[in-house]
């Protein structure tokens, strides 16, 4: 470990003065100025978290940075394990996408008394203590909620009639999920003919989103849209709404937030009618964040991704090029 190891070298040069003995070597890179960063992931349940670690990884071995990796199959109380794992283990730096924004503090204070630095990375805390970490490098999702909601208020100006809206949610309790509805309501309070008449949590996966759209279409006989917080919810709307023998795209609209390839070959299909982007590729960024933390240099408190949005003519354009 990068401190260990400069304990280790100080002691080294200490003992060599006064008398020969071996250090305790550290445990992973004795000896090494290598960074060792803790990283605990929320889990596999969309293709935005697969891309996000595969960015994570790649970043890591690029940056020279050795990464001890965690998938905590969403569940909290696997992330606050993980964590407290890399404490024991000393690492120099930890990093973790919290699945849900509540609950973190007394872990937190673990890792701040062991004087090790954390990051939030993709999702935030609502904790008040900003001491209990040195940034969060991640989109805005109250913004993305909004840019979906501008585009449904651009699209519905000539409804004459109310427009009925299905919302699909992301993982209860978590950070995007919890903004984006936000910044939605927030945008379609502009036009009152749009009413959000079913909201449901999907859990940001496509099984969830199937069968959320499932009970939605069997309790409301007309839906005009669906506004789902991931393009894996999207998707399993779209298996539902094909069953249902209507056509996702236009019988039924449909609006999601991320742009993996999959959203995006559905946008250029016209199964999905636009998509917000909210990108997974945070690997560089906390890989340079994280060596700034260690060298003791000052980080910005926030860091917020840039990302776009794709109507169904820009997705078949750009659709042969994404990288995710
Ligand atoms: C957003 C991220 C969300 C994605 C989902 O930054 O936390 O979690 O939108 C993913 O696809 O599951």
């Amino acid at each position: 470990m990068f401190k260990k190891s400069l304990i280790a070298v100080a002691a080294a040069s200490m003992l060599t003065l006064t008398a020969c003995g071996g250090t305790g070597s550290a445990a992973g890179n004795a000896g090494t100025d290598k960074i060792t960063m803790g990283f605990a992931q929320v889990g596999a349940e969309s293709g935005w978290r697969t891309a996000n670690t595969k960015s994570v990884q790649e970043s890591a071995k690029k940056a020279g940075i050795d990464l001890k990796f965690s998938d905590a199959q969403q569940k909290q109380e696997n992330q606050i394990k993980a964590i407290r794992s890399y404490i024991q283990q000393k690492v120099d730096v930890i990093a973790f996408s919290p699945v849900v924004e509540s609950g973190w503090d007394t872990v937190l204070k673990e890792a701040k008394t062991a004087k090790i630095p954390v990051i939030l990375t993709d999702r935030a805390v609502d904790s008040t203590d900003k001491t209990l970490y040195k940034t969060f490098l991640g989109s805005d999702f109250v913004e993305e909620g909004k840019k979906a909601g501008t585009w449904l208020v651009d699209e519905s100006k000539s409804a004459t009639d109310t427009v009925n809206i299905v919302e699909i949610q992301g993982t209860t309790g978590s950070a995007p999920a919890n903004d984006r509805k936000e910044g939605f309501e927030e945008a379609i309070k502009a036009n009152p003919k749009l009413k959000i008449i079913a909201s449901q949590s999907g859990d940001f996966t496509r099984s969830g989103g199937k069968q959320v759209m499932e009970a939605f279409l069997k309790n409301n006989p007309d839906i005009d849209v669906v506004f789902a917080h991931n393009d894996d919810e999207g998707l399993g709307a779209i298996e539902a709404i094909e069953a249902a023998g209507k056509v996702p795209g236009k019988d039924i609209k449909i609006v999601t937030i991320d742009a993996v390839k999959d959203g995006m070959t559905a946008l250029s299909n016209g199964k999905i009618n636009y998509i917000v982007e909210c990108s997974p590729m945070l690997g560089d960024q906390l890989m340079d964040l994280a060596k700034k933390v260690i060298a003791g240099e000052s980080v910005p408190e926030r860091v917020v991704t840039e990302e776009t949005t794709f109507t169904q003519e820009q997705a078949k354009q750009v659709l042969a090029s994404r990288p995710y």
